[in-house]
């Protein structure tokens, strides 16, 4: 295209499509974008994170950690992450000061392997595309694979389940690209963001039993404060809440380790839309109004992490 990638929020993208335009933003914006490679999945695709400091003379050095696309058939929550780069690069100087003393370490599709099979084969697929052994099924369930109480409640050990555990904890090449990144400097880290759909929730753990970490009011408050920056951008309601509880127990998810292991205070995963209507297959004309739920939550988190 025109600006020398094809992205635009009128549509979902294949693989291709958002790995050109993650090319192209460190080519533009060289000053505030860094990408780095930080593994490969079994397809042999590379994983890569984008750095993004606003200010690079602040010296406040927390950072907030953000994917999308942990499981395959969740869409929106790729280009919602890609919404939220874009917000962030081309609107730089109108955005509320906090944003700038945040460094940003961003990947929008953690599982590309999945993504591509979903859009190319089956829809609904969930999982990554790994194959443990010649007679087990293909993929294991990325949200169910990290290494805090892995293999508890609401997690499979059979292969061919949807909630496949993976071989053991840490087995897969996703989840051990960002372990490792993260435990570089876990302390840097001060929010940890994960987004999935759908439900409109913003749930924060423990997810391994209902359970709730002892800092749960700041947590639980924090959150809150994301859900009224959501209303306030599109009107929409997110429900604030522990995810055993809301949702069902599931040990081996990411926001889990992030707390548990990575001490990563303020830990969610963020259910994006719809409550139902569609489902995953949310259509392309609620990409855009998403992203901005998803850069409202973010701008809400950096202006909380930012003043504590
Ligand atoms: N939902 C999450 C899942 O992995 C979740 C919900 C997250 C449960 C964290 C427990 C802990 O099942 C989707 N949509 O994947
Ligand atoms: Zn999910």
């Amino acid at each position: 295209g025109r600006q020398g990638h094809n992205l635009t929020f009128e549509r979902y993208h294949k693989v291709d499509d958002i790995y050109k335009y993650i090319d192209h933003l460190s080519q533009e914006y060289p000053d505030i974008v860094e990408i780095e490679t930080i593994g490969k999945t079994h397809e042999n695709v590379p994983l890569r994170v984008i750095r993004i400091k606003l200010d690079q003379n602040s010296t406040d050095t927390k950072a907030i950690w953000i994917d999308g696309g942990i499981h395959a058939r969740e869409w929106i929550a790729v280009s919602s992450v890609l919404y939220l780069i874009n917000e962030l690069v081309h609107n730089r100087d109108s955005l509320e000061s906090h944003m700038n003393n945040i460094e940003f370490h961003i990947i929008p599709i953690l599982n590309p392997d999945g993504y591509k099979h979903s859009h190319e084969k089956e829809r609904l697929w969930r999982k990554n595309r790994s194959k443990p052994s010649a007679n087990s099924c293909v993929g294991a369930d990325l949200n169910r694979n990290w290494d805090y109480h892995w293999g508890e409640t609401g997690a499979s050990k059979y292969s061919c389940a949807e909630i496949y555990r993976g071989v053991k904890a840490s087995s897969e090449l996703e989840t051990q690209a960002v372990v490792k990144y993260i435990m570089k400097n876990p302390n840097k880290f001060k929010g940890f963001l994960t987004f999935h759909s759908y439900g409109q929730y913003i749930l924060y753990p423990w997810g391994y039993a209902k359970r709730v970490p002892s800092d749960h009011t700041e947590v639980h408050r924090v959150g809150q404060v994301m859900a009224t920056a959501i209303k306030k951008a599109t009107s929409n309601e997110y429900t604030v809440g522990n995810s055993a509880t809301l949702l069902y127990a599931a040990a081996g998810a990411s926001d889990d380790w992030a707390k548990g292991v990575a001490k990563i205070k303020y830990s969610y995963t963020v259910e994006l839309k719809d409550t139902g209507k569609y489902g995953f297959i949310l259509p392309p004309s609620e990409i855009l109004s998403t992203g901005k739920e998803a850069y409202a939550a973010v701008s809400a988190l950096a202006n909380e992490i930012s003043s504590e």
